[in-house]
């Protein structure tokens, strides 16, 4: 496998040294090849709300790969879990499930080109929305927002369909979509960065996205991969109030299998195949072992009242315990949070937007990283990433994080 990994953050690259082989998980913990266990702070990149392995997610896995894996074929217990996103998500009245991430997002644009008959799309700087073509580019040079390749394979005639706009620059992008917006078919959004670390979007920054892109009848997109139901049972779109067109989910709905999700109105989605002529398919869509463990996840969830009062006690706390953390070290850094995902920015004391972010201390980070781990705490092994508290985690392991975290911090700060 190149690099040794199927995915390159898992490389470890942008901490040095070698990735540690995981070998199992259990609740908030997850357990190396060489027996080690560790606080675990990734989550499967935010997959995990209920932690590893829990008990009715494996039984529904379990009960669920009995009856047979796989058959392309239309399933009872998939209409069940469209029936629980449609219920719990304000802005979805039909969903496709696909799986993965990358799926959802590019069969969301596919299907926004397609409804509305417009070639180009807008993205943030930062922002990650998976691997599509149209997707995996940056801001061209110059005061353009033209888009280029962020990766060779990509060519530069489609890269330069994407537009590249800041984020949470409501003035640079109501200017954008006044002057260009009737050529644009979508604007795709994290509602909360999650992958520049985590960048609260400003309240009247996604005011002017639904506002500005109404006006200009192209589709807002919020990828909810990370946020659904993480920030809120019904994703950041109820936390803030805002009615996207099309919704992007992932990661939390699959439970930690592979299943993702994208979903709108009943007038959007039934251009989708075989209802209407935008074409989209995939062998293990709606897989049956998925589901059961997305149903068994949004059902645990929904069962506890104050599951997302809980989270954000947690997070509450891990951001206190950093603050004091920083306090009492002295290194210069910041804290952002939304609900229970957050993120330590070293060697800078306010991110706010992309461009912040890049003046954080990446060696700075690396350190520390290396420090929490050696203290038991696996933590995502890049600055550009967020940490996730689960339902698993206690206020025990958060405390045990901010001693960690502050003899790690006391320790670079010599
Ligand atoms: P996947 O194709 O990796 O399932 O999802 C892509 C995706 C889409 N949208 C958002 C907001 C995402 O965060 C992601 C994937 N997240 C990364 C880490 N932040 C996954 C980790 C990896 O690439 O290995």
């Amino acid at each position: 496998m190149p690099g040794g990994v199927n995915s390159p953050v898992r490389s470890w690259r942008a901490v040095g040294g070698d990735p540690v082989v995981l070998a199992r998980g259990s609740g908030a913990r997850v357990y190396d090849e060489d027996g080690r266990s560790y606080v675990d702070l990734v989550g499967s990149w935010g997959a995990l709300l209920l932690g590893h392995a829990h008990p009715d997610v494996v039984r529904a896995i379990a009960a669920r790969a009995e009856l047979g894996s796989s058959f392309g074929a239309p399933t009872a217990l998939e209409v069940e879990l469209a029936s629980a996103i449609v219920r719990l998500v304000p802005s979805v009245e039909q969903i496709r499930l696909v799986s993965s991430g990358t799926e959802a997002t590019m069969s969301a644009l596919r299907l926004a080109r397609g409804v509305t008959g417009r070639d180009r799309i807008v993205k943030f700087e930062g922002c990650y929305h998976g691997h599509g073509d149209s997707l995996l580019v940056k801001a061209g040079s110059g005061a353009l927002t033209f888009g280029v390749p962020d990766s060779p394979g990509i060519p530069a005639a489609l890269a330069e369909l994407t537009l590249i706009a800041q984020y949470n620059d409501a003035d640079g992008v109501r200017r954008l979509l006044r002057a260009r917006g009737h050529e644009i078919a979508a604007v795709i959004v994290e509602p909360v960065a999650g992958n520049m670390g985590v960048v609260p979007a400003a309240e009247e920054f996604l005011a002017a996205l639904r506002e500005e892109t109404a006006r200009a009848g192209c589709l807002l997109v919020f990828d909810e991969v990370i946020t659904g139901f993480r920030v809120d049972l019904g994703g950041a779109q109820a936390l803030y109030g805002i009615r996207p067109d099309l919704t992007c989910l992932g990661k939390i709905v699959g439970g930690g299998m592979p299943l993702a999700a994208f979903g709108g109105s009943r007038e959007i989605m039934r251009n989708l195949a075989p209802e209407g002529p935008v074409y989209q398919a995939g062998t293990l869509s709606g897989n049956p072992v998925s589901v059961a463990a997305g149903l068994a996840t949004l059902r645990a969830i929904d069962a506890l009242p104050d599951a997302h009062a809980r989270l954000d006690r947690l997070g509450a706390s891990a951001e206190a315990a950093l603050r004091e953390a920083l306090q009492a070290s002295g290194v210069t850094g910041c804290v952002n949070r939304v609900g229970s995902m957050l993120t330590l920015f070293l060697g800078t004391d306010r991110v706010g937007s992309f461009e912040d972010a890049t003046r954080t201390d990446p060696v700075l980070f690396a350190r520390f990283f290396r420090g929490m781990l050696e203290a038991g705490f696996y933590l995502p092994p890049s600055q550009f990433e967020a940490m996730f508290l689960s339902l698993a985690h206690t206020s025990a392991d958060v405390g045990d994080f901010g001693r960690a975290a502050g003899k790690t911090l006391r320790r670079l700060a010599r």
